[in-house]
C-alpha cells in the first residue's frame, strides 16, 4: 500500500518536473502549472487519497506529497522566471551602444546664396525689402512702365493665377510697392521667388532673383557701375573685372548687360564663355524718369539706377554648376557639397 502511494508521488514528481523544465512560453506554463498544482492535478489527488492509507502510514506519506507539492511549486517559480528573463532579453536596450546621430541639416545652395548677396549689399549700404509672390498686373508690369502689348506680358511667359492675378515674373513690384511707401532716398534690395513659364537645363518655371534699386540725389550711372563692381569682387573673387553692355528694359533708360570676366578662364576663352572671355549675370540700367509718376516721385529732384541678379544664375556660375535642376531635384548627394 505505502510503497505503491510513495511510488505515484515519485512518478508525479518527475513527471511534473520535466514539464516545467521544458515549457516553453507562457501560454504552455499556465497549462502546465493547471495540470500539475490545479485543482485536479494528481498531486491534489494524492493528497485527498492520504485518508485511505493506514493511520501509520499517514505522516510519512503526507510528507512526501507535500515534499512533492514544494518541489513542483518551485519548478513552477523557476519556469517563470526564466520566460520572463527570456522576454526582456528579446526586447533588451542596450543603453552602452553608440547613439545614432540625427541627420544635421543645412541651408540649401540657393538660400545660403541669396542670403551671401543680401549680406554684400547691406555692407553697400542696402536695406532687404520683401514682398508677395502673387502680385497684380498693375505692379509686375504697369507702374514699371510696360507697354499693354509688351511680350513678356504674354501668357507664353507669365503664370497667372486668376485673370487679375499672376505670379510676379521679377520682384521689382515689392520696390515700386517700397517707393509707394517711402520717399527718397532708397537703397534697397528685394530677394525671392519669381516665375516663368519657362524650363530647360538654364530655365526652371521658379527661380529666385535679388532686384537692386536705388534712387536718390545725383545719381549717375558712375554709382551704378561702382556698386556693381565691388558687388562682383566681393561675390566672386577680388580680382573679378564687370563691362557694361547696352541693353533694353522697359524700366530702365539707358539699361546695360553687366558681365564678368569669365570665372573658369579669366577671359582666355572656353567653353563656358563660348570663347568670349565673358559671363552675362545680371541686367541693369538708370530707372527710366517715366516710372516715379507712378510713385509720386520728382523725376528733376532725384535719380536712381537698379539691377536685376538671377540668384540661380549667380550661384551655378560660382559653384561651376552645369544644370539648374540640380539645385530642384533634393538629390542629398548634391546638396550636401555646399
Ligand atoms: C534682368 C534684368 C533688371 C531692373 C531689373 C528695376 C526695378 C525698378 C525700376 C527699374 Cl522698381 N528697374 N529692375 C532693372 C534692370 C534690369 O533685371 O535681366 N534680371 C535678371
Amino acid at each position: 500500500m505505502m510503497s505503491q502511494f510513495l511510488e505515484n508521488v515519485d512518478k508525479t514528481r518527475i513527471e511534473a518536473l520535466n514539464a516545467f523544465k521544458e515549457v516553453a512560453d507562457l501560454e504552455a506554463l499556465e497549462k502546465a502549472r493547471v495540470e500539475f498544482l490545479g485543482l485536479k492535478s494528481k498531486i491534489t489527488e494524492l493528497s485527498r487519497t492520504l485518508g485511505t492509507l493506514p493511520k501509520n502510514e499517514r505522516p510519512s506519506a503526507g510528507q512526501a506529497v507535500n515534499k512533492a507539492k514544494t518541489l513542483v511549486t518551485q519548478a513552477h517559480h523557476h519556469a517563470l522566471a526564466r520566460l520572463e528573463a527570456a522576454k526582456e532579453r528579446s526586447d533588451y536596450l542596450d543603453v552602452t551602444l553608440p547613439g545614432r546621430p540625427p541627420l544635421a541639416g543645412h541651408k540649401h545652395l540657393i538660400s545660403q546664396t541669396m542670403a551671401e548677396i543680401c549680406r554684400i549689399f547691406a555692407k553697400l549700404g542696402f536695406s532687404v525689402v520683401e514682398g508677395p509672390e502673387v502680385e497684380t498686373d498693375y505692379y509686375n508690369f504697369e507702374a514699371l512702365n510696360f507697354p499693354p502689348d509688351h511680350p513678356s506680358r504674354d501668357m507664353q511667359e507669365t503664370l497667372f493665377v486668376s485673370e487679375k492675378l499672376l505670379l510676379r515674373t521679377h520682384t521689382s513690384p515689392v520696390q515700386i510697392r517700397t517707393m509707394e511707401k517711402t520717399k527718397p532716398p532708397v537703397w534697397v534690395v528685394a530677394p525671392g521667388k519669381t516665375y516663368r513659364r519657362d524650363d530647360d537645363i538654364t530655365h526652371s518655371p521658379m527661380f529666385h532673383q535679388v532686384e537692386g534699386l536705388v534712387v536718390d540725389k545725383g545719381i549717375t550711372m558712375a554709382d551704378l557701375k561702382g556698386v556693381l563692381t565691388a558687388f562682383a569682387a566681393a561675390f566672386f573673387s577680388p580680382e573679378t573685372k564687370i563691362r557694361l553692355r547696352p541693353s533694353f528694359f522697359p524700366f530702365t533708360e539707358p539699361s546695360a548687360e553687366v558681365d564678368i570676366r569669365c570665372v573658369l578662364c579669366q577671359g582666355q576663352g572656353c567653353r563656358l564663355c563660348k570663347g568670349s572671355g565673358w559671363l552675362e549675370l545680371l541686367g541693369s540700367g538708370m530707372v527710366d524718369p517715366a516710372l516715379y509718376k507712378f510713385v509720386g516721385y520728382n523725376p528733376d529732384e532725384v535719380s536712381g539706377f537698379a539691377f536685376g541678379l538671377g540668384v540661380d544664375r549667380a550661384a551655378m556660375l560660382k559653384y561651376g554648376l552645369s544644370n539648374i535642376r540640380h539645385l530642384y531635384e533634393g538629390d542629398l548627394r548634391f546638396l550636401r557639397q555646399f
